[in-house]
């Protein structure tokens, strides 16, 4: 794996001595956020890992090695290039050969852990089904990933840009846990609940990863899903989202918008249309979702 992996001086230190470390991804950074909140973002989200106990790894694919760990300049470039790639399972063999830049998606940054015998990883939301999907077959490559890859990935639920209870049902038949983290209904994001509930309540990070090492003690492949609620004072009004939310699915279809550019598009819509707001959540949800995560790498390190 050398030919292919490159640590950071921070990381590498900490695998050497054997601390937690929690993946971080960079599609985030690069598609999911505007410049410059998402490199700001990016940052504090490391410092929280720090602060509570844990080392940070941003995962990105540079020049021919996927870098487990990233400088400061290279966050700078993600979060401002414009010749970044979005990068899932199928994109990572051809990006290493030609050597292009590449943000890594849940999947790929799931994969990239992996191979980095990294147990666990934050981010803000997963792809999931998209809503029309029936037709479409839209469903992203995240859902696949999470079956088969052994990490578990804190977020913060399922966003509605997406069908919900067809990525629950999903996420059912291919036997990845869905937890609530401190609640019974699953988070959508933007607000604290859906109209869903989780099968799976877990209240503390030493609950999450007990049930994770059990897991994969018993060679069960895959992650899980570890639903972080946004916290009460950032969360946005159910209402006024959804309907913005409609909107963008609407001008997302009069557009043709197809493929990977589907998700970065409805985000950006979501951001415009909400001037702003959904951004603010955005960020606090991912700062709340470091803290929780670094808190169960502890645990993870813990009982290995
Ligand atoms: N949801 C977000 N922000 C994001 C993404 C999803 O709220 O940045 C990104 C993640 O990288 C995720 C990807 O893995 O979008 C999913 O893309 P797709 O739906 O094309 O699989
Ligand atoms: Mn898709």
């Amino acid at each position: 794996m050398e030919k292919y992996l490159s640590y950071s001086q921070e990381v590498l230190e900490a695998k050497e001595k054997g601390l937690p470390i929690v993946a971080l991804e960079s599609t985030i950074i690069s598609h999911g956020m505007p410049y410059p909140q998402n490199v700001q973002t990016a940052r504090e989200v490391e410092q929280i890992i720090r602060d509570n106990g844990a080392v940070p790894a941003t995962i990105a694919i540079i020049d021919g090695k996927i870098k487990i760990g990233l400088t400061d300049e290279e966050l700078e470039m993600f979060g401002n290039a414009d010749n970044v790639a979005k990068t899932s399972r199928r994109d990572l063999g051809y990006l290493l050969a030609t050597k292009k830049l590449g943000a890594t998606t849940v999947a790929a940054t799931m994969i990239a852990a992996e191979l980095a015998g990294i147990e666990l990883f934050v981010t803000g939301g997963i792809g999931g089904v998209h809503r029309g999907a029936q037709n479409t077959m839209d469903i992203s490559a995240d859902l696949e990933e999470l079956s088969q890859t052994n990490v578990a990935v804190v977020c913060a639920g399922a966003k509605s840009i997406l069908d919900i209870g067809l990525t629950l049902e999903y996420l059912e038949t291919k036997g990845v846990p869905v937890v609530g983290f401190g609640t019974d209904m699953l988070p959508a994001f933007y607000t604290r609940e859906s109209e869903f509930s989780v099968n799976i309540r877990l209240d503390s990070a030493k609950e999450v990863a007990d049930m994770m090492r059990a897991k994969w003690d018993l060679g069960l492949q895959g992650g899980s899903v570890i639903a972080n609620p946004i916290p009460k004072e950032e969360a946005m009004d159910a209402s006024f989202v959804n309907g913005i939310i409609e909107t963008a699915l609407v001008e997302a279809e009069e557009n043709g918008i197809k493929g990977k550019d589907v998700t970065p598009f409805l985000l950006g819509k979501v951001k415009e249309l909400t001037e702003g707001k959904s951004l603010e959540a955005n960020i606090a949800l991912v700062k709340n979702n470091a803290r929780v995560g670094a808190a169960i790498a502890v645990e993870l390190n813990q009982n290995k």
